[in-house]
C-alpha cells in the first residue's frame, strides 16, 4: 500500500541540521573532528559548527557546551523564505511556543523559527544559510571513512501513530513501519527528501533524541571507521553494528559521542521519490527487521536516548509509553519471533530463480 500524499501546509525539503547540548567541547571535538572526519566551519571558545564533505551550508551539526547534555534542536530546511513565515503561523495556530530567531542568531543561519512542536521537540524551520565551500572532490582530506552529509533524525515518542499523524500532515510521507497484528505501531519511518526518511519515530518514553544519522556512499567507509576507533582503543563508542538493516536496506553502524548522544553512520538505502512509492510494514516478531543477518539489537539501544531541551532551555519532562515497548516483546521474551514464516526451510534454487 502506499501511503497518500497529503497537500503540505509549508514546504519542508529536508532534515538540515541538529544541535546538540555537550559538557566537553574539546572531547566532543576529538570525536567529531578527529574520528569522524567532520569539517570545522567555524569554532569557539563555546561552539564548534560542523559540516560534512558534500554540504555547502554552514552546517550539518552544531556542538555547543551548556549545563546538561542534551538535544537544542532538529532543524528543517523550507523551500524559501516565505515558507519560514507559513511554519509560524501553522505552529502558532496550534497553539506551540514559538520563537521568532533574526538573522545570525544562529551563526550562518538567516532569519528562522523555533518552536516547541505538538511531541515536544524544539524544532527550527530555515531557508536562507550562508554558503561554504564544498569538500566533494577534496579527496586529499577526505579521511578513510568520509561522511558525506546528514540524513536523518529519530525521536522517541510514546504514541508512534499520533507522531505518524502529526508528521502526515506536514507532508512527510511513511516509506515503512514496525506493527503486530494487534495493530500496535512500534516504529514509523517518514520523509521528505526522496529517500527512506528524514524523520524516524522509536515507540518509546519521550520526548527523547533516539539519534542523528550521517551518510556515507560506500559500505567500506563505515568498516573503516569501526577499525579506526579499534586503532584508538574507543571501541566502546561502538554501541550496534556494523550490520545491514532490514527496514531502509541500508548498511548501518551506531556509535555513543563522549556525552552518549547517539550517532548513526548509514549508507544505501533507497529512492522514494514517485507518488505510488509503497509503504513497507513489518511485523515486529520478523527478528530480521532491525538487522537483516538476524543480529539482537543491544537493550541500550531501545533504553536510551537524549534528553531534549524545550524552547525556554529547560529540559523535557518525558511521557511514558503505554503501548507494549518493542524491546519487552522481541528481546528473548516473546518465543514467537522468527527467521522464517512457518516451519519448513523455503525451497532454495540456484539460479536466482523467484
Ligand atoms: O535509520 C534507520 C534506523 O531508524 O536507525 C533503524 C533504519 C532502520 C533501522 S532498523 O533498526 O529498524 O533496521
Ligand atoms: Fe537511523
Ligand atoms: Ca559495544
Amino acid at each position: 500500500m502506499s501511503d497518500p500524499v497529503k497537500t503540505e501546509p509549508f514546504d519542508i525539503i529536508r532534515a538540515a541540521y541538529a544541535e546538540l547540548i555537550v559538557s566537553d567541547l574539546a572531547a566532543s571535538r576529538t570525536f567529531y573532528v578527529d574520528v569522524l572526519g567532520l569539517v570545522v566551519t567555524y569554532e569557539d571558545e563555546n561552539a564548534i559548527y560542523l559540516r560534512a564533505f558534500e554540504e555547502y551550508l554552514h552546517h550539518s551539526l552544531v556542538l555547543r557546551t551548556g549545563p546538561v547534555a542534551a538535544l537544542g534542536a532538529l532543524a528543517y530546511r523550507v523551500r524559501s523564505q516565505d515558507e519560514v513565515a507559513k511554519a509560524a503561523t501553522y505552529f502558532e495556530a496550534l497553539g506551540c511556543p514559538v520563537e521568532h530567531r533574526a538573522a545570525g542568531a544562529m551563526k550562518g543561519i538567516g532569519e528562522a523559527v523555533r518552536v516547541e512542536d505538538p511531541l515536544g521537540f524544539p524544532i527550527e524551520f530555515f531557508y536562507d544559510a550562508d554558503h561554504v565551500e564544498r569538500f566533494t572532490r577534496r579527496y586529499d582530506v577526505h579521511g578513510a571513512g568520509a561522511i558525506s552529509r546528514l540524513d536523518h533524525f529519530n525521536i522517541m515518542t510514546p504514541d508512534v501513530p499520533l507522531a505518524q499523524d502529526y508528521y502526515q500532515n506536514l507532508g512527510f510521507r511513511v516509506s515503512e513501519d514496525i506493527q503486530d497484528d494487534e495493530g500496535t505501531v512500534y516504529a514509523s519511518w517518514l520523509f521528505r527528501k526522496a529517500t527512506v526518511h528524514d524523520i524516524a519515530l522509536t515507540g518509546g518514553d519521550g520526548p527523547r533524541m533516539h539519534h542523528i544519522a550521517f551518510a556515507t556512499h560506500e559500505r567500506g567507509q563505515i568498516l573503516n571507521i569501526c577499525d579506526h576507533l579499534g586503532a584508538v582503543r574507543r571501541s566502546d563508542m561502538i554501541e550496534r553494528g556494523p550490520g545491514r538493516h532490514g527496514v531502509s536496506n541500508a548498511f548501518y553502524l551506531y556509535l555513543r559521542d563522549p556525552d552518549g548522544h547517539r550517532i548513526e553512520i548509514y549508507t544505501h538505502d533507497y529512492y522514494t521519490g514517485d507518488p505510488d512509492n509503497p509503504t513497507l510494514t513489518w511485523d515486529v516478531h520478523d527478528n530480521q527487521r532491525r538487522d537483516w543477518w538476524g543480529n539482537p539489537v543491544v537493550p541500550s539501544w531501545y533504553a536510551e536516548g537524549s534528553t531534549v531541551l524545550g524552547l525556554d532551555g529547560s529540559p523535557k519532562e518525558l511521557v511514558a509509553r503505554v503501548d507494549t515497548s518493542e524491546s519487552a516483546v522481541t528481546i528473548g521474551a516473546d518465543g514467537f519471533s522468527y527467521t522464517r514464516e512457518g516451519e519448513a526451510m523455503p525451497e532454495y534454487k540456484l539460479g536466482h530463480q523467484l
